[in-house]
Order: structure tokens, then sequence, then C-alpha cells
């Protein structure tokens, strides 16, 4: 059943804009509105048998072709591959103290928003797991106006000042003589950028790390990164920073199964969301703030508007304040997430920028960039459309749909005809900074240290988590041909860890630094490391387990494993080796109803799947040793440390097909815990039971 949720006003409001093409008793019309009878053949000369040439006289031939010839847009200069969902946003605390925006004070409002996730540098077509930082962007739907938050999924980023965006995209995104590679990080001219730039190095350590790599958009943190204010009724101004947490802890593929995923399923992180949201396990992210007293901003070893900083969580902890839900997907993609569009200078009262140089070009851009892919009334688009009244003198442009009615289209005006508010009626009221100084193109001294929370960054990395950076710059240089570039950015690791550069240079062959460009500084702090956020109760919620059978299949294992599973709230798939009837021991072929799979083994890859599962049954697993795919998904599912589990016949199937030496499974018929594979000889429901804690322990899927 596909459940549709949340009913908010901005889904009433699109629902006047929808028509169902299903439930209808409708005709084709041309856009003019009159019926057309042939949608097929274009009016010709037709002489007894032979056609002869096509007239261009014919009005739906010709619309057709000029509205598929028209049909595409400029797609975003970055950001373009992406997938969005609808949802609503609730607040349990209020932020009075610090601010009096509606949306973060009023503990009674549900907000409804949008959220559009991506990846930055591939092209609208590109794969979804490659190796990059993720955007979360959301809209706030708010009584006072759109109010959006234009983040990532790391909360730092590449440059300082705005003025460098277009350098670093350009030298991120394929080269510009051949175009290649895509959506690849793993490649000269990108690390040329980020050995050029120091500023660069903290980020690209977060871009290396498991970070860059999530398992799903839904399993991500998301950070505003940007430095905003908020300002209270009395007055008083605070910086802070936004947050969002998910519900279901971070979690990352490995290198391996993102790589492969690419191409077995490109859409993997698109049809994640879109499945999760419409089986009915809502996503959610807690919504937090990190707050700085306006008297306290110099108080730091780092400037607190620069945003290649985190504001580590000992100094500043997050406060969470709400939690958002994503309950609905679009109905159509095109005219809801291709046209969605973020403006980080889109904020609402309560709410206000900073001295941020990186926020502060970011609010000229995106606007800008709106212009070109949407026109000037971009913000008329039912997505875009606040739920509040807009009024005002704007007027004409490309796509102008709003039709105001009077004489005037100014103000002041003699009639005082649709004026500015007053901030008792909720007018944006500025915050009176003080700003002084002169002009020049500089940054301020702070501005000039890049190094100590790489090292903080690095540093606070579990053991595992190091190991996957270290591959991760291993693999993006070894893509590098240049020795310029990959012997420039080897030296730079050792301005965060003489250990780090030596073992990649080494590795990639560079000349292996045999000193610190600085000391580590040895320090640490939480909230960096995923571990941090694992769920606080283990949870297998929404997870993909493949239940792997063949005829003469254990019945008592795979019923009793499957329904473990999905009352735990995993989502179970049988796979077999077709996808006709499997028949179970003892069920008769001729009689016998069988088990029809979801898949078969070619069709998908273990990479699809969060764990397996293996029943036991002589016939069965004597089919599946003579399967060679059905061996490597085992294998696979091994080397990618998911949780795998087997009674039966299968505890030595899985044994002989992980075959690794050393490694040993009991063959006692009891269940065992060993490198994170679940055996019993026996189907016996405790197994089952215990199968479904070990995916649940959330470390199987870090
Ligand atoms: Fe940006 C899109 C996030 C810096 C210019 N950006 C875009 C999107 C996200 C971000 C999530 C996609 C929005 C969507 O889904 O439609 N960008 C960030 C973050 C940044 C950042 C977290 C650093 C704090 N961006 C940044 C700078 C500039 C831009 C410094 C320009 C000076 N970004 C753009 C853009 C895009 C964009 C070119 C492309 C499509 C769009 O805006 O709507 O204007």
């Amino acid at each position: 059943m596909v459940i549709r949720g949340g009913q908010n006003p901005k889904i009433k409001q699109l629902n006047q804009y929808t028509e169902d093409v299903h439930n209808s008793d409708a005709r084709i019309t041309s856009d003019y509105g009159v019926r057309n009878s042939n949608t097929d053949d274009w009016l010709k000369v037709v002489n007894e048998d032979k056609t002869g040439p096509m007239l261009l006289e014919d009005p739906f031939a010709r619309e057709k072709i000029h509205r598929f010839d028209h049909e595409r847009i400029p797609e975003r200069v970055v950001h373009a591959r992406g997938t969005g969902a609808h949802g609503t946003f609730k607040l349990f605390e209020s932020a009075e103290d610090v601010t009096y925006a509606g949306v973060l004070t009023d503990t009674s409002r549900e907000t409804p928003v949008f959220v559009r996730f991506s990846t930055v540098l591939g092209s609208r077509g590109s794969a979804d797991t490659v190796r990059d930082v993720r955007g979360f962007a959301t809209k706030f739907y708010t009584k006072e106006g759109n109010w959006d938050i234009v983040g990532n999924d790391i909360p730092v980023f590449f440059i300082q000042d705005a003025m460098k965006f277009p350098d670093v995209i350009h030298a991120g995104k394929p080269e510009p003589h051949n175009e290649v590679p895509q959506a690849q990080t793993a490649h000269n001219n990108f690390w040329d950028f980020q050995y050029l730039h120091s500023e660069a190095t903290h980020m690209f350590m977060w871009a290396m790390s498991d970070r860059g790599i999530p398992r799903s958009y839904r399993m991500m943190q998301g950070f505003g990164v940007n430095t905003f204010s908020l300002i209270n009724a009395k007055g008083e101004r605070h910086f802070v920073k936004f947050i969002w947490t998910p519900e279901l802890g971070v979690h990352s593929f490995v290198w391996d199964e993102a790589l492969k995923l690419a191409g077995q399923d490109p859409d993997f992180h698109r049809k994640d969301l879109h499945e999760a949201i419409e089986n009915g396990a809502f996503p959610k992210w807690k919504f937090g703030l990190q707050v700085i007293p306006e008297d306290k901003q110099d108080d730091f070893d780092f400037d607190i508007l620069d945003a290649t900083k985190v504001w580590p969580e000992e100094l500043v902890p997050i406060r969470y304040i709400g939690q958002m839900e994503l309950n609905r997907c679009v109905d159509e993609f095109f005219p809801e997430t291709e046209q969605v569009a973020f403006c980080t200078s889109h904020i609402v009262p309560g709410i206000g920028f900073s001295d941020d140089p990186l926020l502060q070009g970011r609010n000229f851009s995106y606007f800008d960039t709106q212009l070109s892919r949407l026109g000037i009334n971009w913000q008329e688009l039912p997505i875009n459309k606040p739920v509040c009244p807009v009024m005002n003198h704007h007027r004409d442009g490309q796509g102008r749909h709003k039709i105001s009615k009077g004489t005037v289209n100014y103000w002041p005006n003699r009639f005082e005809a649709v004026a500015p508010a007053k901030p008792e009626e909720g007018g944006y009221v500025d915050y009176p900074a003080k700003v002084a100084g002169i002009k020049a193109r500089m940054r301020s001294k702070k501005f000039q240290e890049h190094f100590n929370q790489a090292q903080l960054f690095y540093n606070s990395l579990s053991k595992v988590e190091k190991m996957h950076v270290m591959s991760a710059l291993s693999f993006e240089l070894d893509h590098c041909e240049d020795p310029v570039v990959y012997g420039r950015l080897t030296q730079r690791l050792a301005d965060i860890d003489l250990d780090l550069a030596q073992t990649i240079a080494k590795q990639v062959g560079a000349p292996v630094p045999q000193e610190s460009g600085r000391p580590n500084h040895g320090r640490t702090a939480k909230g960096l490391s995923q571990f941090d956020y694992m769920p606080e109760t283990p949870t297998i919620l929404s997870r993909r387990v493949a239940l792997i059978i063949a005829d003469g299949y254990d019945a008592v294992a795979y019923n009793g494993v499957k329904a473990a599973l999905s009352a735990a709230g995993a989502v179970p798939f049988t796979i077999s080796v077709r996808r006709s009837p499997i028949f179970a021991a003892g069920e008769d072929q001729g009689t016998g109803k069988g088990q029809k799979p979801d898949h078969h083994l070619e069709g998908m890859r273990s990479t699809m799947f969060d764990s397996i599962f293996v029943p036991g049954g002589v016939d069965s697993i004597a089919t599946l040793r003579k399967n060679g795919r059905a061996l490597h998904w085992v294998r696979e599912a091994f080397g990618h440390l998911k949780a795998i589990g087997a009674t039966g016949e299968a505890v030595s199937f899985v044994k002989d097909a992980c075959a690794l030496p050393g490694l040993s499974f009991a063959e006692t018929g009891d269940v065992v815990d060993s490198y994170g594979v679940v055996t019993s000889n026996e189907s016996k429901p405790e197994s089952f039971k215990e199968a479904v804690n070990l995916v649940k322990g959330a470390k199987d899927f870090v």
C-alpha cells in the first residue's frame, strides 16, 4: 500500500496544481485546449497509397515537437544530481531566549518542509553513490515566508571566500580538455587545487572519510555550514550554526560497495529514500542549534565566521530543539524536485546573516543562478511558492502567473495600496550591526590558520575510520597521473599527521616525507567521528535483508527469520536462482504454491542489501553450492562486513563461501557471533532472534 503522508498546508496548495493522470476521463487536447484525435501521424499529403510531404500547418504535430525540444532546462551548475521529498518540522522546545522567529519559538506549529538531497560534482544523470559531499537543502514554508537552510552533510567548506567558488568547482568538475572524469574528485585538477589552497585541507579530510560515501540520505547529518545569526525579542544577537542529526544514526558504505553500486544501481540513494517513504518508514532528523552570544564571538582560537572551521561541541554544545520528518514523495520529479530553488538569502524575521564571507557571496549567487535555470518568476512556481500571502509591486517578466488587479504598481501611491509592513505587523527588521573599516581584499588573521582542525578531525576518528581515510586518499591519488600533484599533496598530509603522510606516500609512489610539516597537536573532539552518532537504540528499521533460497529450502527457518525481520521493521527480500516459484523441502512441486522470490541472483547483487540470511535445506544448499553467483553473494557480503545469518546445512556453505583461513564458525549447533556471522546448525527460534539482533548491532553498519 502506498502511504501518502503529510497533508500539510503546502501539500494542499500543491494539490491545486496537481492533476491525476490515472483517475481522469479527460481526452488529449492541445495546450490551447482543442481535443486531439491523432497523436501519431503528422498531417501529410497522401496520394493513393503513397505518402507525400508533411504539412507545416499541422498545429498538433508542431506543438508536440516544440514542447519536446524545450523540455530541458539548464541543470544546476553544482548539485545537479539529487532527489527530494516533502515533510514537516516540529519544535519540541522553544528557542525564544535567542530568537523571535515563529518557526523556532511556536511549539504548537507544524511547518511544512521540502528537502532536496544531492551530490555536488556529478551531472544530472550521474550515479548516486560516488565519493562526494552531499547537499542537504531544506525549505521551510513558514507562516512568515520561506526559510531555506542550504546545507551539506559535512560541516565545513573547501574555501573561505565566495569569490573562490568558481575555481574550486571548476577544479572538481570534469577537466576542460576531455570532460573526464564524471562525478569524481579522483583527478589531477581537484587535488592540484586542494594543495594550492591549504584552507581546503580540513574539508578534504572530511570528504575522504566515510562521510563522503553515505549509506543513505536518511543516515547522514546535515549542516548549515555558514554562520547565521538569531535575534530575540529583546533585540539581542547570537551567532548560530544549524545541525540535522538523523534518528537512524550516521552510516556509510565501504568504498568497494559504493564503487560497485555506482554501476549496479546508479539510483540507489534516490530509490532508498523513495522506498522508505512509500513504505511508511519516514526518516527523521533532530534539529539542533549551536549558539554563541555576540559578546563571545572573539573568545575562540578560530574565527567563528570562517566556514572551514567547526565549532567543537565541547566549546559550543548542540542544543536540539526540533524534529523533521519526511513523509511524502513528490508526485512528479521535474515540477517539484528539479524546479525547487533554494537561496541562502531566504530568511525570516528573527533570523539574520553574519559577515561570514562565504555566506555573503552565496546570498548573491543562489538568486542569480535561479534566473538562468528558471527565469525571473521562479518564486511563483508551485514548489517555490510560500504558503503565506505574497504581495508587492514587482511586475511582469517571463512566465508571470499572477494577475494583480488595480491601477498602481508602485509605492507610495495615492491609494496607500499594498504598503510596507510595520515591525509589529511582522515586517522584517535588520539587526543594526555596527560596521566600520577600510575597503580591502583580505581576510582576518584567524582565517590564516588552516591545519589545527584538520588534525582535530583526523585525531578524533576511530581506527577503522582512519584506515578508510587512508585508503580513500590512496585511491584518489592513484588516479592522479601528475607526480607534481600527488607528490605535493602527500607533503601536505604531513601537515596533518606524519604517519598518514608516510603511508600514503608509499602507497602512491610519492617521495616519503620524513618530518611533519607541523607536529600533530594530539587533541580530539566529540561529534566528529561517525561513531558518536549511533542511534540511541540500535535499529534494523528499513534495512534491506536478502534471504537466499533454492528448491528444497528449510521453510521453518525461512519463515521464522522473515517474520522476525518484518516484525523488527526490516524489509526482507527473497532471492533465488529464478523468479518463478521456489518450493520448500517436502513441498509437492505439482500441487504446492511455492514461494515467488522478489528477485533472482543475477538480477541483484549483495551490495544492494544490508544483510543476508541463508536458511538450510539439503537440496537448496546443494543447488546454491554449485551456483557461482550465490557463492559470490555470500563472499562479497562478508567482505563488506555485513551481518550474515545461516542455519542448518547453510552453515558450512557460508563458511566455505567466506573461505578465510583462520576463521572458525561454530559447528556445534549453537549460535555464534564470529566476524558478524551468526549460524545455527538447527533452525531454532533463538537463532532467528539472534540474527535480527546482530543486524541491529549498529557496529555492523559502519
Ligand atoms: Fe552552493 C547549490 C550547498 C557554497 C553556489 N549549494 C547548492 C545546493 C546545496 C549547496 C545543498 C543544492 C541546492 C538544491 O538542492 O537545489 N553551497 C552549499 C554549501 C556551501 C555552498 C553548504 C558552503 C557553505 N554555493 C556555495 C558558494 C557558492 C554556491 C560559495 C557561490 C558563490 N550552490 C551555488 C549555486 C547553486 C548551489 C551555483 C547551484 C544550483 C543552485 O545554487 O540553486 O548557486
